[in-house]
């Protein structure tokens, strides 16, 4: 049994329906779906802004690697477009932590690192996952800290940069 936080974001095309789609194929598998923010683009590349939401799914079936390949299946379902690293796409799919039974996935791979890398340095990623697990813990080089806390250390423009934008059906 594992159960992945999902960070999902889009600014190509139909958003929504990007993100909208994501909680559609997961299906019953869906725990949690935050709602929908418009957020300013991270990573310093020029482009229009993202819709973003986190998703929290549960899968007996699946692994850490095994929902990397169901993420990667989504992005492909979605004719992802991407351009550049960190620059527009039509649909992106991120790992940000997943749990096996009680214990946290801890890995440093080519293809997928555990718990996400960056997810602390971003209020698009924390802001949503608060909204459905206020008492969510991210682990960061090593400590467990609360998200809630990792999101009052940001600086206020990058916590500005996250406005509510409606929702998409669960
Ligand atoms: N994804 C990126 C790069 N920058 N910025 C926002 N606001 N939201 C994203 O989902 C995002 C981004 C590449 O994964
Ligand atoms: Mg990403
Ligand atoms: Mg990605």
């Amino acid at each position: 049994m594992s159960t992945v936080v999902l960070s999902i974001g889009s600014n190509l095309g139909d958003r929504r329906a990007r993100l909208q789609s994501v909680v559609d194929e997961l299906a019953e598998t869906v725990r949690a779906v935050s709602p929908v923010y418009e957020t300013e683009p991270w990573g310093g590349v020029e482009q229009g802004p993202f819709l973003n939401a986190v998703v929290i799914a549960e899968d007996p079936a699946l692994d850490a690697s095994g929902w990397l390949r169901r993420a990667q299946d989504l992005e492909n379902a979605a004719e992802r477009v991407r351009v550049e690293r960190w620059g527009p796409r039509t649909l992106d799919v991120d790992l940000i932590t997943c749990r096996a039974g009680e214990r946290e996935v801890i890995c440093s791979e080519a293809d997928l690192t555990l718990p996400h890398p960056r997810a602390h340095q971003r209020a698009f990623v924390l802001v949503p996952w608060l909204a459905v697990e206020p008492d969510a813990t991210l682990t960061v080089d090593g400590v467990a800290r609360p998200v809630r806390e990792l999101l009052a250390e940001l600086d206020a423009d990058e916590r500005d940069g996250v406005r509510p934008a409606g929702g998409i059906r669960g």
